[in-house]
């Protein structure tokens, strides 16, 4: 009986041992990736794009199988566009959710109340729309693939320029907030740079939506273009009432403009606007092609540069961490993700991509910036062209 006994127990060992193996495969582990997004309030133009980007590559990645056999979970939390809320999300993502790292939050103003929290914790933080100055400069854990605009806007000016014929300007920019003010100082150093005189320049606060004050002073001094560092609210808000007076002069924006919910506000009073993007919809290599009919089967809409660029960001990490050995210690793991993402190159849907290092700050060796080429675009009845 007992021998019996003994018979069974051994002609199921194999297949007990089968079972554990199983178990094993089937614990392969989750990957946890954060995402702080302004998912409610007006950055949320930008935000939904970008949650849209992630989630269409998260469900690709994990439709082949993961990454090394592991799934990738998508965490996605609303940072609603506020400083505050940031920084409760990244904690909420790092401490409670132990994520491997965080991408996000929407706006450059976001992150630098929020990214502190990473580099302190030792969790890389990757901005996929951060493009303000000194973003990197936070710590070796602060990582964008977004364009910041010192290497857009130089270039879109020049254009506008030679398109327009362009002789002299009014600027009006956001003045509480880091990207607009950001956007602003480049503007200004690339006006001076390229030698083109500036008849007017005025500010406004977030939320504001009356511009008739200063865009009667714009007025006054008849510029040939008026260059706006605004977000995409204020900047239809600003563009419609530009009309309003009968000014029709081109806008030359940075990439806070370069969301189809301009227009939807503007219309085509946005038309002749100006902006440099990393993303064209017409660049029609097979990458972007494949990543435009996805996004289209997936969520109904278009695309926008945000969405590509969060698309291209999660296929950047699946790259680093296809040469991470996951040991299932957080810290460790969080290291090794850091330490493999410098040297991640890829050809998505915003093009060809690689990481450069930023400046170093007091001699130290801080975050990294994105390495791209800007194109520039043109609205058109609506719509953003490349302009030729
Ligand atoms: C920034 C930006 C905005 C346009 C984000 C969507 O570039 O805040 O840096």
């Amino acid at each position: 009986m007992r021998f019996n006994m003994l018979k069974t127990a051994l002609k199921t060992l194999p297949a007990l041992m089968i079972g554990v193996t199983m178990a094993n495969a089937a614990l392969a582990a989750d990957v946890k990736l954060g995402l702080a997004a302004a998912l409610t309030g007006p950055a949320a133009k930008y935000g939904v794009a970008i949650k849209n980007g992630f989630t269409l590559a998260t469900d690709e990645v994990n439709a082949k199988g993961g990454v090394n056999g592991n799934k990738l979970v998508l965490i996605p939390e609303d940072e609603q566009g506020k400083k505050e809320e940031a920084i409760n999300v990244f904690k909420k993502l790092i401490f409670q959710d132990k994520v491997l790292m965080v991408f996000g939050p929407t706006l450059s103003n976001s992150a630098f109340a929020a990214d502190p929290i990473a580099n302190a914790s030792k969790v890389v933080a990757f901005g996929t729309s951060n493009t303000a100055d000194g973003i990197t400069a936070m710590g070796p854990f602060t990582f964008r693939n977004s364009v910041m605009e010192a290497d857009v806007l130089p270039v879109t000016v020049k254009a506008a320029v030679k398109h327009f014929g362009i002789k002299k300007v009014a600027v009006i920019y956001g003045n509480d907030d880091a990207f607009t003010k950001s956007g602003y100082d480049v503007f200004k150093a690339t006006l001076e740079q390229q030698k083109i005189p500036v008849t007017t320049t005025e500010a406004y606060a977030k939320g504001d939506v009356d511009f008739k004050a200063q865009l009667t002073k714009i007025k006054a001094g008849n510029p040939d273009a008026i260059v706006c560092s605004c977000l995409a609210e204020e900047a239809a808000n600003i563009i419609l009432q530009t009309r309003t007076l009968g000014m029709k002069q081109p806008f030359i924006g940075g990439n806070g403009l370069n969301s189809p919910k301009l227009f939807e506000i503007a219309k085509d009073a946005g038309d002749n606007t100006l902006m440099g993007s990393p993303w064209s919809a017409e660049n029609l290599t097979p990458a972007n092609k494949a990543f435009i009919a996805a996004y289209k089967a997936k969520f109904g809409t278009d695309p926008d540069q945000f969405a590509a660029q969060a698309y291209d960001a999660l296929y950047v990490v699946v790259e680093a961490l296809k040469n991470v050995k996951l040991s299932g210690a957080l810290d460790k793991d969080r290291d090794a993700l850091r330490a493999a993402l410098p040297a991640v190159k890829i050809d998505g849907a915003t093009g060809k991509f690689a990481f450069r290092p930023a400046p170093p700050v007091a001699g130290k060796q801080v975050g990294f910036d994105a390495q791209q080429e800007a194109i520039v675009n043109i609205a058109k009845g609506g719509k953003f062209v490349l302009l030729k």
